[in-house]
């Protein structure tokens, strides 16, 4: 019981934090619209792929993997129905900690949206695009 509360309060700490920062970037960003992949130029497309793995070799992006693995935040519907209710909060703000990161590396790349409905299958430019992302604690 005392182990379940720490790790509650934690939870709310870190949760809180993260989502303040979300709320933040929230308001830089209330004129943006997130465009949708297949209307990415090449360009765009390479900016995008050249920051992501810039994030992975400065280790950002092992960073925010490893707050994503970390179920304790509840943030799918394995969690049952508090983690279907946060589900798409939790990771539009998520996305939000992520395209603020690569702005930092470039101010013009955005994170476009997939329209699945329209697109089954991994675009094209991404479907290849596998890195090795490598997490904080070395795995
Ligand atoms: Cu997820």
């Amino acid at each position: 019981m005392q182990f379940e509360q720490h790790v509650f309060r934690r939870n709310i700490v870190s949760e809180s934090s993260f989502l303040a920062a979300e709320a933040d970037m929230r308001l830089e960003r209330t004129a943006d619209k997130r465009k949708n992949e297949s209307a990415a130029s090449p360009e765009e497309r390479t900016r995008y792929r050249e920051v992501i793995e810039a994030l992975i070799a400065d280790g950002s992006y092992g960073e925010l993997v490893a707050i994503h693995i970390d179920m304790s935040h509840r943030q799918h519907s394995m969690a049952g129905p508090v983690g279907s209710k946060r589900f798409l909060p939790w990771h539009r703000a998520f996305l939000l900690k992520l395209e603020q990161k690569m702005r930092e590396r470039d101010a013009t790349v955005s994170i476009p949206y997939w329209d699945w409905t329209q697109n089954r299958g991994i675009p094209d430019w991404m479907a290849g695009f596998m890195p090795k992302v490598g997490l904080p604690d070395g795995t």
